[in-house]
């Protein structure tokens, strides 16, 4: 069998099944690009329509999430929950309010979720929830009776051993505690349904920081497969929520300098790097306050405010994207690329463009996916879960063993599949294959259902 011919038709039929679904497409087909070798190996994946079926959620929940603001007038927002594959444990998978969130964009990140927490070592099937609900300039009471309004249909849905929801963009702990409390008035459990709860009530030391730390490691492993490490390097980290300064923080802390970042207004330029001050300052400003990186440049003088600019144009070594996808372009790549950068990590969800990765790999510097590298949130995640059935707490130096294992796991786990399948040094086929294989077997163990 010809297959390229195959994915070619199989990618058509997918474009033709969802012409609008732009970001879900462009996911499936740079999956299916590096899995050539994989189908030619193994026909059964074919003969058994693995793709096909991997393709398509195995459920979509839309629902009517109606509020009221402090005035007393009603919104009517949209809430979903995908709930894409659950061959290897319950759906696992954060919840994103943002104004950008579609159907669309959900299946693409809960498409991503199936295999980046098939990649953490974890009984977690994929799933992605969330909401066009934009939650800035909003009170607090508007946001937990909008986060009310969402669980009273969400609950249904639910459950620790169905479906495990966390946060994602502009969904946190406050967020999170108001969805948890109405879960638990409705269902009258106590449970480790959620993750990224607040330690008092359940939540996991460390998972507000292990995506942007678990980000850092990877990094470090990555440069370490060139005898080289994070010391010394100038690093950019673009977006400024819970991976973002939490990647700056664990970077800072392996030597590196970090001395670009951005948020909503634009971008900061700090050519003397964050320093624990800096970085105090930036943690109260982002999670405490609320306040904008303007901020920032009016208590350190000697960095640049930036408005309405990106990041890429700063010189670094090392670029993190962490804002949200397609948040690199092409043009960014080259930029990167002319001033030196050597390595470039993912925080978020396919922050890169296809044009952009390609650049990275004609170039040959190191490129790590985000389903790779950003995995390590959703792995503390795991870890919450398995704490919560223990009904125990493990200390934070417990914790960062563990996530620490996972992502070197994860790198090797990218690294030997990328070289099995002839594509040595490529973590991107390496995370596909990798997530890809474990699913996809478990899916043939079961049968078709
Ligand atoms: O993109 C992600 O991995 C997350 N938003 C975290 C998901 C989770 O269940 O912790």
């Amino acid at each position: 069998m010809d297959i390229h011919a195959y994915t070619a038709d199989f990618l058509e039929a997918q474009e033709k099944k969802d012409p609008g679904q732009k970001v879900f497409l462009q996911a499936v087909k740079e999956v299916v690009s590096t899995l050539h070798p994989v189908l030619e190996q193994n026909p059964v994946y074919i003969k058994e329509k693995i793709l096909e079926r991997l393709v398509e959620p195995e459920r979509i929940i839309s629902f009517r999430v109606p509020w009221q603001d402090d005035k007393g007038e009603i919104h009517v927002n949209r809430g979903y929950r995908v709930q894409f594959n659950s061959a290897i444990g319950p759906y696992k998978g954060g919840i994103r309010f943002h104004t950008s969130v579609t159907q669309d964009s959900l299946k693409f990140l809960a498409f991503e979720q199936t295999f980046k927490n098939s990649l953490t070592t974890l009984p977690l099937g994929g799933g992605k929830g969330g909401s066009d609900f934009d939650a800035r300039g909003k009170s607090d009471g508007e946001v937990m009776r909008f986060c009310h309004s969402f669980m009273n249909e969400l609950y249904r849905h639910i459950g620790y051993h169905t479906d495990v929801p966390a946060g994602d963009l502009g969904c946190g702990a406050r967020e999170i505690g108001y969805m948890y409390g109405q879960y638990k008035k409705l269902t009258d459990v106590f449970t480790g349904t959620f993750t990224g709860k607040k330690p008092n009530w359940g939540g996991s030391l460390l998972r507000p920081e292990a995506t942007g730390y678990g980000v850092a490691y990877f990094t470090q492993n990555m440069l370490a497969t060139k005898n080289d490490s994070v010391k010394g390097k100038t690093c950019i980290v673009s977006g400024t929520g819970n991976v973002g300064v939490h990647a700056i923080e664990k970077l800072t802390e392996l030597g590196g300098k970090v001395v670009g970042f951005m948020d909503y207004d634009g971008s900061v330029y700090d050519k003397d790097g964050v320093d624990a001050e800096k970085l105090a300052f930036l943690k109260d400003l982002v999670f405490v306050r609320r306040g904008s990186l303007k901020e920032y440049v009016k208590k350190f003088p000697k960095a640049e405010f930036r408005p309405g600019k990106k990041t890429w144009d700063i010189p670094c070594n090392i670029a993190c994207p962490t804002a949200c996808e397609n948040e690199l372009h092409g043009d960014d790549a080259k930029t990167l690329l002319k001033n030196g950068c050597k390595c470039v990590c993912e925080g978020s969800n396919m922050p890169c463009t296809p044009e952009a990765i390609e650049a990275f790999q004609a170039a040959g510097i190191l490129y790590s996916p985000g389903k790779a590298s950003n995995a390590g949130g959703v792995a503390v995640s795991g870890l919450e879960m398995t704490q919560n059935s223990m009904r125990l707490y493990w200390t934070r130096e417990e914790v960062d063993q563990y996530l620490h294992r996972i992502m070197n796991s994860i790198h090797n786990s990218c690294l030997e599949a990328a070289e099995m399948y002839g594509m040595k040094g490529n973590y991107m086929a390496g995370a596909n294959i990798a997530g890809f294989k474990k699913v996809a077997d478990s899916m043939l163990d079961q049968g078709l259902v």
